[in-house]
């Protein structure tokens, strides 16, 4: 277990499960959902998503809730607005991604 821990830890995935509440908008064939689904999957979040392939009013909401970004995917942790794919790894990159991870969300 411990030799386990130590890979994991070496390729960026925390030993304790995730807490928080993820979501992501997608269509099923982006790559960039698929990409940004691995991380998510590697960091061992139960992440809950929306296909909304060919569905208008679900991305006029995703794009409400975006701050205006209609690409997919559309990241959530918590509530809050990530980004997109680039984001998501970009804020692994500099460490950010695991701290929001770790929390629960509020309330
Ligand atoms: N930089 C963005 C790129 C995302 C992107 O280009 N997604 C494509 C689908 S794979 C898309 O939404 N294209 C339609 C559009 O931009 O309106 C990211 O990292 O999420």
């Amino acid at each position: 277990m411990e030799a386990m821990n130590s890979f994991f830890q070496m390729f960026g995935r925390a030993a304790v499960p995730p807490a928080a509440n993820v979501e992501i908008y997608t269509w099923q064939t982006c790559p960039y959902c698929i990409r940004a689904k691995l991380l998510l999957w590697w960091k061992g979040v139960n992440y809950t998503e929306y296909a909304i392939d060919g569905d208008d009013a679900a991305r006029d909401a995703m794009a409400e809730r975006a701050n205006g970004g209609r690409s997919v995917p559309q990241i959530f942790i918590n509530n809050n607005h990530v980004g997109g794919c680039d984001d998501l790894y970009a804020l692994d990159g500099r460490g950010g991604l695991d701290p929001l991870l770790s929390e629960s969300p509020a309330g």
